[in-house]
């Protein structure tokens, strides 16, 4: 029964600390969790810079409101601050779009008015608007985001402002935007965003809000809720062997039908296991982590979807250079009005691709620390440079946006998502020519549905697998939940509800 059932599940986020908490939940005795690192959490990472919180990882509660599950987690386990709580925040529905107090500096170091600026913000989140609702409409009339986004923006442009500096401007602007996105989505350019599936992806209520006391909070408390040593940790997975391929154990029940490997050489018999590695990972790993290998369906999925990189760039100052009220610095180089960006090479471009420093508030918990976005190549190229050349490239940046040769940041952390071996990126998205099905795909259970083996061997959950939230820490824990509840209902009626019945 359900309760014997040996479960395994690889990775030890979000989602497979989801499927943990709902397995045992239901009296499931018999669930280990393998993670290759030494620490849970994965993509939720709390880091501290001069003993300030910061978030290496995930960065807010996207949506935060009573549909949000890591909204109720949270708020169950008290760790949002009053604000967040409030009816009011709850019921901000702004579709997923910030309405932040912005700067713009220029690349002639230039402080640019809002008056001038925010007609292109509005064109452009106008846009963005448009690109969600070719999902739920007739279909989109090119394939590309990028495209899109470029065409219409350059063409209202010409159609309704005059042809002036300020126009030159407010292109530029879009450039800085297109940036932005490309971080939101995790890809190097929105050209690799399907404009057709953009609005599959949804957002929830709720004015984004952040854990005072850090994202890892959330995974501390969820952890402690499971039993002592049910992480094996420092264990990276090499190959899942299902179909019982691999098994030397003839127990009394018969033979376990998937035995995990580790790359220490390790193995461990299963009745089930949950794969929630991450894409990038799977992307790089395909050929060797499943054997029999993956169904090319699903190999193809995994290929065809995207992930990328978008990593953060913090930076300590003594002193803040921008207003009060301010909450992010975007960055505008006037020579990209026409989308074209001036060819040179990456050791002394990739700083282009930065398109915005967020403020971290409030003031008296964090002094003045700005958060510099960066994403695609030029962000995983970032990755290998010394940190000293990335404080010195970054300080002359902000030196030449803002006119003022004076200006030192003290201390730099930056996350390195792409080189990290068990992550290889940030998060999901959909690729040109992907649809919902390429999900679907992906969460399959093996073996696939009509065969005569023993049914759910290896399950897949992580943000990946969601329709409607990947990329976020909800959607991972919801896959989590899924997956748990795709076997509890596999085993029903369970154990504990028959007893009940007698
Ligand atoms: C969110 C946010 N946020 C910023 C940055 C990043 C992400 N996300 P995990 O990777 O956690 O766990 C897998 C485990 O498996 C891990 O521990 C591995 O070590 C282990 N493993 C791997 N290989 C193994 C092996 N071989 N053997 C054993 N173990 C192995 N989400 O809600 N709010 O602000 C951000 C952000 C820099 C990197 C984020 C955010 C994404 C989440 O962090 C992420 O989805 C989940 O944590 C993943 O959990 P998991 O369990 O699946 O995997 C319109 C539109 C378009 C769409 N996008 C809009 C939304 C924008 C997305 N926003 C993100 C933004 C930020 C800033």
């Amino acid at each position: 029964s359900g309760v014997d059932a040996r479960v395994l599940i690889i990775g030890c986020g979000i989602s497979g600390i989801g499927v943990a908490q709902t397995l045992i939940r239901h009296g499931f005795r018999n669930v280990r969790i393998i993670e290759a690192t030494s620490r849970s959490g994965g993509r939720v990472k709390t880091g501290r810079l001069d003993g300030k919180i910061i978030e290496i990882g995930a960065n807010w509660i996207h949506g935060p409101s009573q549909e949000n599950p890591v909204f109720r987690l949270a708020s169950q386990y008290q760790l949002l601050d009053e604000e967040c709580m409030s009816e009011e925040n709850q019921s901000v529905d702004i579709g997923g779009l910030l309405p932040l107090f912005s700067t713009w500096l220029s690349s002639s170091g230039k402080k640019l008015e809002a008056e001038v600026m925010a007609p292109a913000v509005e064109v452009f989140m106008t846009l963005l608007r448009k690109c969600q609702e070719f999902y739920s409409s007739s279909g989109a009339p090119m394939s590309s985001m990028g495209e899109f986004l470029k065409r219409e923006a350059l063409r209202i442009s010409n159609e309704e402002w005059k042809e002036d500096e300020t126009r030159k401007l407010r292109q530029a602007l879009f450039s800085t935007l297109m940036k932005l996105e490309c971080g939101v989505n995790g890809t190097h350019t929105m050209d690799d965003v399907e404009l057709g599936t953009f609005g599959m992806y949804k957002s929830l209520p709720g004015l984004d809000c952040t854990f005072p006391g850090g994202y890892d909070g959330l995974i501390k408390h969820m952890m402690n809720e499971l039993p002592k040593d049910i992480v094996l940790f420092n264990k990276p997975v090499k190959c899942v062997h299902w179909n019982n391929i691999h098994s030397q154990s003839s127990s009394k029940e018969g033979t376990c039908p998937v035995t995990v490997e580790c790359i220490n050489g390790e193995t461990f018999e299963a009745d089930h296991v949950i794969v929630t590695i991450p894409l990038g990972y799977m992307k790089k790993h395909h050929d060797t982590l499943l054997n029999p290998p993956l169904p090319q369906h699903k190999l193809h999925s995994i290929q065809r979807l995207g992930f990328g990189t978008n990593n953060k760039i913090f930076l300590e100052f003594e002193q803040p250079f921008w207003d009060e009220e301010c909450e992010v610095i975007f960055l505008v180089w006037e020579d990209e009005y026409d989308f074209q960006n001036p060819v040179s090479d990456m050791k002394t471009a990739w700083i282009r691709k930065m398109s915005c420093f967020t403020v971290l508030k409030p003031t008296e918990r964090y002094g003045y620390i700005l958060c510099g976005w960066i994403a695609g190549y030029e962000s995983e190229y970032m990755e290998t440079l010394p940190e000293e050349e990335v404080l010195h490239t970054m300080t002359h940046l902000l030196r030449r946006f803002t006119g003022n040769p004076t200006i030192a940041p003290k201390k730099l952390v930056r996350s390195q998502w792409f080189h990290d071996p068990y992550t290889c990126g940030s998060y999901s998205y959909v690729a040109k020519g992907c649809s919902g099905q390429d999900i679907d795909n992906l969460a399959e259970p093996l073996p696939l549905t009509g065969s005569e083996a023993k049914p759910l061997q290896v399950l897949f959950a992580g943000e990946a697998t969601h329709k409607s939230f990947f990329s976020t820490v909800h959607g991972a824990l919801l896959t989590g939940w899924r997956e748990a509840n795709r076997l509890i209902s596999h085993y029903n009626p369970l154990p504990r509800k028959v007893t009940a019945n007698l």
